[in-house]
């Protein structure tokens, strides 16, 4: 049985991944950290084959300990400050845990794993974000990085220390440029979320409107569950490698509005949407949209959920959820 590692396991996608693991009939462990931290209970009651160990990205003595204890074949680094705003705020403590965690995940795989014949896997989770400023259209492995957050930069650092890994010490780092993916397990801080469960609530009479930031960014936005299969197909591959991976197709918010609104049976979603200034970025990156080609010839993976079925998935999910939240508090 193949063992797994997966930092992030609280998060959108660890909690996919840890699924789709265990059902390839993985053993799975994912690293939880602070004490008593309140999400492990979701986490085991969703995937009651999942086991916890402690650890922090801030803590190399704390990494190494998780993989003795673990003895992985495979570890997936997708824990992270991910949130692009936060980012602004606490540049410190971004650079410190998305840029300087994956240092110490490198560090811990090459002391445990050996120098030779490393047989630990490591996947890394890089992000279009890198791309920021977009010096072509679309993005591919070989667009050049222009990151226009704080996030951004402490990904390309994690991105070039995972190659650089790879390169002086025959590590099978790979790392995955994933451009945005969503689904009903999303934060409720990213503007998909945002908009579908205040459109459930909108709908459910519990909120009149919402308050967003720039509407005319383009995100290439596909399904997370979609995305975890590529994550494990990287590393069944027998040389390491980076891969873009994506839908090929962009949407600005307005368009997630539209279709979001009109799902729900408005004709128009401008008499619910406010503009508040709290959510615009210091600098912005305007346009995302990825090239998959690469994924596609040399891993076997294409997206399956679309653009409207995304957005279906998400407001359907959200209004069920807060259709029971508000019974239950009658
Ligand atoms: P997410 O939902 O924000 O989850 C982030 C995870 O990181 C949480 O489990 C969090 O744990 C954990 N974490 C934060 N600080 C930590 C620390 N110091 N030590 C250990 N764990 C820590 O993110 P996601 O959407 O699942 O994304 C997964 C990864 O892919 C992230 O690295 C993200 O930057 C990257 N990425 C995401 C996207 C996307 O569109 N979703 C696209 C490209 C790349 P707590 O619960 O304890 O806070
Ligand atoms: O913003 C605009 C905002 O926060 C998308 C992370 O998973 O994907 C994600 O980063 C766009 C931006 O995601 C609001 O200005 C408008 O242009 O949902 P987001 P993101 O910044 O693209 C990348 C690939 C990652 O790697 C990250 O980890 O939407 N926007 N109004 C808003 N955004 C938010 N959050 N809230 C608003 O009210």
């Amino acid at each position: 049985m193949k063992r797994a590692l997966i930092t992030g396991i609280t998060g959108q996608d660890g909690r996919y991944l840890s699924e789709f693991l265990t059902g390839k009939g993985y053993q799975v462990f994912g690293m939880i950290r602070g004490q008593n931290n309140p999400k492990a209970k979701l986490v085991t009651d969703e995937n009651p084959r999942l086991e916890l160990v402690e650890g922090d990205l801030r803590d190399l003595g704390s990494l190494i300990a998780a993989l003795e204890q673990v003895q992985p074949d495979e570890v997936y680094n997708l824990a992270a400050i991910s949130f692009v705003q936060l980012s602004f705020r606490q540049p410190e403590l971004t650079a410190e845990i998305t840029g300087l965690g994956v240092l110490r995940m490198l560090e811990a795989i090459r002391v445990v794993g050996g120098m030779e014949n490393n047989p630990i896997r490591f996947y890394q989770a890089s992000s279009s974000e890198m791309f920021g400023k977009v010096r072509e259209v679309p993005q591919t492995e070989a667009t050049p990085f222009h990151p226009r957050s704080p996030y951004g930069v402490a990904k390309v650092f994690g991105h070039d220390l995972s190659v650089n890994y790879r390169e002086a010490y025959g590590i099978h780092a790979s790392s995955g440029i994933l451009f945005n993916h969503e689904s009903p397990r999303r934060g409720h801080e990213f503007v998909t979320r945002k908009i579908t469960s205040s459109l459930a609530r909108i709908k459910l009479g519990l909120q009149e409107s919402i308050s967003l930031g720039n509407l005319e960014s383009r995100r290439d936005w596909g399904y997370a569950g979609d995305y975890v299969e590529a994550m494990w197909l990287m590393l069944q591959q027998d040389e390491p490698d980076d891969y873009v991976i994506s839908t090929g197709e962009t949407h600005s918010i307005r368009e997630f509005l539209d279709v979001a609104f009109h799902l729900a049976g408005y004709d128009s979603w401008e008499p619910y949407v406010t503009h508040d200034t709290r959510f615009d970025r210091p600098s912005e990156v305007d346009l995302l949209i990825g090239s998959a080609a690469k994924a596609k010839e040399k891993l076997g993976w294409e997206p399956r959920v679309n653009f409207e079925g995304l957005v279906k998935m998400m407001y359907e999910a959200d209004l069920e959820a807060e259709a029971r939240e508000a019974s239950r508090e009658q």
